[in-house]
């Protein structure tokens, strides 16, 4: 044990550890963690980063930084010397709630990995108060209430810095708190966020609705506040230039203080667009250089140079496109130069479906960010084709020199070190401890594919964990399950691309063939986790069917011991560290071209489960990666579900009039057992949907879905090792997943940084 910790700790709670409080043993620990990051802090020389994002889903950051610091073991022996658990701690953290999903978890693992990689780099973005919704059942239905995360504790820190930006005419004072990101045996980098004092929280009335006029009070209330209407797409943009005008005045004094004149801005800054979002950085930082005396010309080139921007999708309706009034509104400053902008892209190409505002006075922020930043990525290889190929070809041949591939990535430490400590130390015994740093070293793994007892270490490291997951479950919402079941996980966003429906009518099958006395290769535990935007009908449709099902089966005895289906309340990150642990077989079946990415198929796979997936996004370099046995692809390919859009041949009707089984299973939304336990309002236009419209294309592959699960599941039962061993060959070839490599890859070919 660590004497010397122990010591300290007493020290930071004025008494010795076993009369300290939970509560103050906490405080200490953040007190300790703030000390030893900020002795990692280092001077910036050369290029810094800047990645500015809306959100950064960086979860609970206690035993995060313990990690990354080195010091976990210690922590956690000293307080056990004392009777205490640091698992106990850990619960006191509230999660803090600044990401809607895969976009933000990728900026949380960015700064994890630049800290790591010892890269000089800090995020941009806004403290939000309640962030996004906490989500409840009541009836079967998704509601909405605030999640007030922040506490007096928060490790976000307030400054005494303080910037204006103008809003709609009107000044406002943007605080910067700060955070620090700690790297594993790294650097410690910053997150900055921005916010406004006068935010109030008695604002929020009756679930998540508040007034969305005043802006002084509201500015920072939410993540993403409801745009179902004007008002809430007004905030959006007011959020947007709140951000970027304080990053980029933030930027440009940390620049100058480091002898930066600003005409060699590019020398001393990088700044990552994460999506959309920030775009409007590009105008407000040419504003900011021409009120320092630069030309617009210079600024322009200057901006280019420095900036870089991602795309994250390429469904059109995610792709944002401000009316041009929305901006006269709210931005006027910086009207006149968008204008200039887009005269200046409209010289370079007689195309004006690359114009940046449109026919109908619509502002396209994307196209802002390809003509006037030097790097457009995609976030897989078959996203950055469909991208070249497809949906930005007129920009690809405008600028192919400006595109490139940047594959997602994950953070090993949190995703693998802090959610699956027996994993990890069980790899650590077999190959060393350098995977943690140098993820390739996972292929050491390799050479033990067929050693029996590795495989069954693995075997009971998995059922542990799902003896574990199985008692979170229990505790936190009441439900028992089988531990000795297969568990097949859905974790993610709640959207029709993404296709839980297709899970839900895979389910509604099983039951139909489990009550017809057809019994399956091992019972299943199909476990979702998901919440849908406020304003998403047809989503929060998907989830009603999925709980009403829920509630069917459970009500079966001839059913109930082999199926059941879970839906985890509330999911987010602290969810996600339980639930992907113990999970058998993970479900990325969104419709191929549609899933950009995707990053917990990654998350996953490094757990050690199978994908049971479309060859769409990163699952196409995991099965690469993997080879074909040891994953479940099924569906169709992208090219012919991008034909068939084009060719507008798709109708759902014909499907679900020629195949029994589907048509048996859209039925059953409907039927006497559903509509007993459920809502019909809901339940039948999520069937009137699937039957005329299914947009996302589910039916076309849900026979071949069927018919991989199904198998999936019978080589699950027949053969436990064997199974085993694609559970290794899975770990062992994550290491490409690693965020470390994308890092580096981004620093290579376009920060530069250092
Ligand atoms: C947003 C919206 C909002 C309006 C309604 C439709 C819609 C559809 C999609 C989106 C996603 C916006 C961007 C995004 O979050 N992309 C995710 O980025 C992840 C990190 O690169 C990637 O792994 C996911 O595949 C991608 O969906």
């Amino acid at each position: 044990m660590n004497e010397g910790i122990s010591a300290k700790l007493a020290v930071l709670c004025g008494k010795p550890i076993q009369d300290a409080s939970n509560q103050e043993l906490y405080l200490a620990l953040l007190r300790l963690v703030e000390e030893q990051a900020a002795d990692r802090v280092q001077p910036v020389t050369g290029r810094k980063l800047y990645y500015i994002s809306a959100e950064f889903l960086i979860g609970k950051l206690l035993s995060n930084n313990l990690i990354n610091l080195g010091l976990y073991d210690d922590v956690r022996d000293c307080l056990a010397a004392a009777g205490k658990s640091l698992s106990d701690l850990e619960e006191l953290e509230p999660e803090p709630s600044l990401g809607n999903g895969g976009l933000g978890r990728l900026a949380a693992c960015f700064l994890d990995s630049l800290a790591t990689l010892n890269l000089p780099g800090d995020g941009i973005g806004l403290r939000y108060h309640c962030g996004l919704f906490r989500q409840k059942f009541q009836d079967g239905l998704q509601t909405e209430t605030p999640d007030l995360w922040l506490t007096d504790e928060s490790w976000a820190k307030p400054t005494d810095t303080v910037y204006p930006v103008e809003l709609a005419g009107q000044v406002y004072q943007a605080r910067l708190y700060r955070l620090a990101v700690t790297g594993y045996n790294g650097r410690t980098n910053s997150l900055n966020l921005f916010d406004l004092d006068t935010v109030d929280e008695s604002l929020i009335s009756e679930g998540i609705s508040f007034d969305k006029s005043r802006i002084g009070e509201n500015l920072t209330l939410f993540l993403y506040p409801d745009d179902s209407d004007e008002a809430g797409r007004l905030l959006r943009i007011y959020q947007q230039y709140f951000m970027v005008s304080a990053g980029a005045q933030l930027l440009l004094d940390e620049c100058v203080a480091r002898g930066c004149n600003y005409h060699n801005l590019p020398d001393y800054a990088a700044i990552q667009i994460n999506d959309t979002h920030p775009s409007m950085v590009i105008p407000e930082l040419i504003r900011l250089l021409e009120q320092r005396g630069i030309g617009f010309d210079e600024a322009v080139d200057i901006v280019t140079r420095t900036c870089a921007y991602t795309n994250h999708t390429i469904l059109a309706e995610a792709l944002e496109k401000w009316p041009r009034h929305y901006l006269e509104q709210v931005v006027p400053q910086l009207i006149p130069i968008i204008e200039k902008l887009d005269a200046l892209a409209r010289t370079r190409t007689e195309d004006t479906s690359t114009a940046i505002i449109d026919g109908d006075d619509r502002v396209h922020m994307a196209h802002m960010d390809i003509h006037f930043t030097h790097s457009t990525n995609g976030v897989a290889a078959l996203h950055t084709e469909i991208l070249k190929n497809s949906e930005l070809k007129n920009f690809y041949q405008l600028y192919p020199e400006k595109f490139n591939n940047k594959t997602n990535g994950i953070t090993f430490r949190r995703w693998l070190l802090a959610c699956n400590p027996q994993l990890s130390g069980e790899i650590e015994a077999l190959i060393g401890p350098s995977f943690k740093q140098d993820a390739g070293q996972l292929e050491l793994l390799l050479p033990m594919a067929d050693n029996r007892d590795v495989l069954r270490r693995l075997s009971d490291i998995k059922a542990r964990n799902k003896e574990a997951l199985a008692g979170w479950l229990y505790q936190k919402q009441g439900v028992l399950v089988n531990p000795k079941a297969m568990f097949s996980i859905q974790s993610k966003r709640l959207h029709e691309y993404k296709r839980q429906q297709l899970n839900l009518l895979f389910l509604i099958h099983q039951y139909l063939e489990i009550k017809n006395g057809h019994i399956p290769a091992v019972p299943l535990v199909s476990i979702f986790g998901a919440k849908a935007a406020p304003a998403y009908t047809i989503a929060k449709d998907i989830i009603h069917a999925l709980l009403t099902l829920s509630q069917v089966i459970a009500a079966s005895p001839e059913v109930s011991p082999w199926l059941q289906i879970v839906f985890v309340e509330n999911y987010n990150v602290t969810a996600a560290e339980k639930m992907i642990p113990a999970c058998d077989l993970s479900e990325q079946i969104s419709l191929a071209s549609k899933e950009a990415s995707g990053t917990g198929n990654m998350k996953f796979m490094l757990n050690g489960a199978v994908t049971l997936g479309t060859m769409d996004g990163a699952n196409v370099e995991i099965a690469q990666q993997v080879g074909n046995e040891n994953i479940y692809i099924f569906g169709q390919t992208s090219n012919q579900v991008i034909r068939r859009y084009d060719a507008g041949d798709y109708y759902a009707h014909e499907w679900y009039e020629g195949d029994p089984n589907l048509h048996r299973a859209i039925d059953f939304l409907t039927g006497p057992e559903m509509l007993r336990a459920g809502r019909e309002e809901n339940l039948s236009r999520l069937q009137d949907d699937l039957r005329n419209k299914d947009w996302f294309q589910t039916l076309p592959d849900f026979n071949a879905y069927l018919v991989r699960k199904e198998q999936a599941m019978a080589d699950y039962a027949k053969d436990p090792l064997g199974w085993q061993r694609k559970c290794l060959v899975n770990i062992a070839k994550a290491g490409f997943f690693s965020s470390d490599r994308t890092i580096a890859e981004y620093d290579r070919d376009i920060w530069h940084l250092g």
